[in-house]
């Protein structure tokens, strides 16, 4: 059974590591438990296991096969020791994914990239995955010409202190008070906010060229033609996004919904005759990507519009990455 590492396991993610490990009955021999020094001594019962949290250092991955990052600064500076040290790395943050040297892997769309890793495979951004979960089934049946993706994205998104901060802001407004942001650039609560991570090229926020550049990536099409717009929403949990897809051929919106159906890790949830489409209410603390809403673009020749929604803390990052070390067994 391979020695598992989670770096950043007290965090929200590395959290959701340890569920998502029991869930998918995935074999541990030794789970070392790794965060910053502040989380060092902790301990946490797994599995009838108790585990005491170890302060990351370059000597913690003596004797792991796989360590999985849960994100951040930590992964630019442990994962070459895990490497080095025999480790397969499965890193959540931003820092490898663009780099050709490095799968960045969705097991729905692209599994076959895990066998050229070289030490470290991507987990894609978030909203990235939901998307890309939803686009691999129209890619394969009608060929992709154009995307244009809007986002509703969940406040934790930003981690636990998004989530505070909208829970702070409604309790704040309910009493009365007056409504402060720390996380987030202006008030979330009963607001949006259309900026997500910083402004870079052409306008676009680095949100936004995420999910470009690393969709582009995932599928092996440089020059696939995707346009984001990526909002914040007062919501808590599972990100929202809006996608319209023009196909390179004609395709029956029938064949469209049976594709989606026969899909791996896709639910739809598509009957407008019983007000029935997916919400983010609905879809946190699961593993699927939810289709709704599908329906023809009368304005273009080939086109779809579908609502598509997805737990991102789940699929959009702990989940996906077990599956990936489930790709490496
Ligand atoms: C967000 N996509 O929702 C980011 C998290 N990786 O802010």
């Amino acid at each position: 059974m391979p020695n598992v590492a989670i770096v950043g396991a007290t965090g929200a993610v590395g959290q959701e590591f340890l569920k998502i490990l029991v869930e998918r009955n995935f074999p541990v021999g030794e789970l070392r438990l790794l965060a910053t020094k502040r989380s060092a001594g902790k301990k946490i019962l797994w599995q009838g296991r108790e585990i005491e949290v170890q302060e990351t250092t370059h000597d913690s991955f003596k004797g792991i096969d796989i360590a999985l990052f849960a994100g951040g600064s930590s992964s630019t500076e442990y994962a070459p020791s895990a490497v080095k040290s025999g480790a397969v790395v499965i890193d959540n943050s931003s820092a490898y994914r663009l780099d050709p040297e490095v799968p960045l892997v969705v097991p729905e769309v692209n599994p076959e990239d895990v066998k050229w890793h070289k030490g470290i495979i991507a987990n894609p951004n978030c909203s990235t995955i939901i998307m890309a979960v939803a686009l691999k089934p129209v890619f394969d049946l009608a060929g992709i010409k154009r995307v244009v993706v809007s986002t509703y994205q969940a406040v934790s998104g930003a981690g636990r202190e998004g989530i505070e901060e909208l829970e702070g802001q409604v309790r704040d407004w309910v009493q009365g008070k007056e409504l402060k942001n720390q996380t987030f650039p202006y008030q979330i609560a009963f607001n949006l906010i259309p900026r997500i991570d910083v402004f870079q090229e052409g306008d676009y926020t680095k949100e936004e060229w995420k999910m470009v550049k690393e969709t582009q990536k995932i599928f092996h099409v440089d020059n696939m033609p995707i346009t984001a717009t990526t909002v914040r929403v007062p919501v808590l949990r599972s990100h929202s996004e809006s996608i319209n897809i023009e196909t390179e051929r004609s395709v029956d919106l029938e064949e469209v919904k049976a594709a989606f159906r026969k899909a791996p890790g896709i639910i739809v949830e598509d009957n407008p005759a019983e007000d029935r489409y997916p919400m983010p209410w609905f879809t946190s603390d699961t593993d699927e990507v939810y289709i709704g809403r599908i329906r023809k673009d009368f304005s273009i020749e080939n086109g779809i519009n579908l609502w598509v929604v997805g737990d991102q803390i789940r699929k959009g990052a702990a989940t996906n990455t077990i599956q990936i070390a489930e790709l490496l067994l």
